[in-house]
């Protein structure tokens, strides 16, 4: 393996300094990149018609970070773990953070869950009863304060408010009563602290979703102040949308906070990211990476700092391998993105050149990064095939013993 490495890399690396890419620089972006993966898709899940249950699934938080271990050990990209209240929720969480750091992880993202109770069934910081109201802030408020315990410095949100029939709810004063919640919360952020707001055009509200786009997320962001910023889940858009354009309009606004990343192919399918529309992915990527070289600092800072993270539901395949698949997925995608080069995409643009400037982008992607991947693996220590070393390292067989009926979602 070492010497086809070797001499694909030695290729590779002659290639891109022909095109005026700097591989050490690549390298060195690449490694960089770190991705948090969710303790909910570690658990078991489905679609509203069935849950399906398998074996070896963790059966508390705990386990869910055994798990996510496996992926930043093989990966060396995961050192962080997103958790959701109340699914994570435990009794002592310096006992949940000690565990994480013994693992060589760190709690991430903290995720406040205001969609499963029965109360929220019709909204829960929109709600028309004051009370549910409450409640739902409430928890908003204690999520900030796990935050602190846990040491997380991004308190994520997603509401599923919404309504089902015209009429059924006053959709400006509900729009008030958002802002209201998260007015309040954001007061409670300490200064590290960020409040990324995720929208979703539809579900399980269906006639209308209280932040249903990212613009809306964008204005509830902007009135609340710098700590707020607007989180993309690349599954939260109607079919054709240009994802790319969004993440570029908000990195120019200084207000892109985060990602969740899946695939879809219909609605919210939360399908391993990078399987049906890997040039998509690519091109947020190249958006990205074109604002870190923005004269604007502030456009450049808010390039540097995107929480990247993974949102999925494996219903029908292996939790570990999904995740393992979704890492190496976007690694690839990056690892492409690094290899535009800026200059000829701008000069091309300059003349006008439509087709050299489409060229210029799509060259990178069309380049096998397989050769850099290994290299970069190799050096860090690293399985070369992570995917390979987890199938056959015995981890699978030996969680087996865990039995069915773990954690959902
Ligand atoms: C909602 O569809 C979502 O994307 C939100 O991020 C939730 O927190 C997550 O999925 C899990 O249900
Ligand atoms: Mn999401
Ligand atoms: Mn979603």
């Amino acid at each position: 393996m070492g010497q086809w490495i070797d001499r694909a890399f030695a290729l590779f690396e002659e290639q891109q300094r022909y095109r005026g890419i700097d591989v050490n620089w690549v390298k060195q972006k690449l490694t960089g990149l770190k991705i948090e993966t969710p303790s909910w898709g570690y658990g078991d899940s489905g679609t509203r018609f069935k849950v399906f249950q398998k074996v070896g699934v963790p059966r508390n938080p705990f386990e869910k970070l055994d798990d996510a271990a496996q992926v930043h050990n093989l990966t060396g990209a995961c050192p962080s773990v997103a958790i959701h209240i109340p699914w994570d929720k435990v009794e002592n969480y310096s006992k949940l953070t000690e565990y994480a750091q013994s693992l060589g992880l760190r709690i991430g993202a903290v995720n406040p869950n205001v969609f499963q109770e029965d109360d929220y069934m019709l909204g829960s910081v929109t709600n028309a009863n004051p009370e549910i109201r409450r409640k739902a802030t409430q928890h908003l408020l204690e999520c900030v304060h796990i935050m602190k315990e846990v040491g997380s410095d991004v308190l994520s949100l997603w509401f599923a408010d919404g309504t089902n029939y015209p009429g059924q709810g006053h959709i400006r004063q509900r729009k008030q009563w958002m802002q209201e919640a998260l007015a309040e919360t954001y007061k409670a952020l300490a200064p590290n602290m960020r409040m990324l707001i995720e929208y979703k055009f539809f579900e399980p509200g269906f006639y209308h979703t209280d932040l249903a786009d990212w613009g809306m997320a964008f204005n509830a962001a902007t009135k609340l102040g710098p700590q707020a910023e607007v989180l993309v889940d690349t599954g939260h858009h109607a079919q054709g949308t240009n994802v790319e354009h969004i993440v570029a309009y908000l990195l120019d606004e200084g207000k892109l906070g985060g990602f969740h990343f899946n695939s879809r192919k219909y609605a919210d399918d939360d399908l391993i990211v990078g399987t049906t529309n890997p040039y998509e992915l690519f091109l947020i990527f190249y958006q990205i990476l074109e604002a870190g070289r923005d004269k604007n600092e502030n456009v450049r800072k808010t390039a540097e700092h995107i929480a990247y993270m993974v949102d999925q539901s494996h219903a029908i395949e292996s939790k570990i391998p999904a995740m393992l698949r979704s890492v190496l997925n976007i690694q690839t995608q990056y690892a492409k993105a690094l290899l535009v080069n800026h200059e000829a995409v701008a000069d091309a643009q300059k003349r006008n050149d439509v087709l050299g400037a489409e060229n210029a982008v799509r060259e990178a992607y069309e380049f096998d990064v397989s050769p850099l991947l290994a290299v970069i693996r190799e050096e860090q220590g690293l399985p070369v095939d992570p995917m390979r070393a987890f199938l056959e390292s015995g981890y699978q067989e030996k969680i087996a013993a865990r039995g069915v009926g773990g954690s959902s979602w």
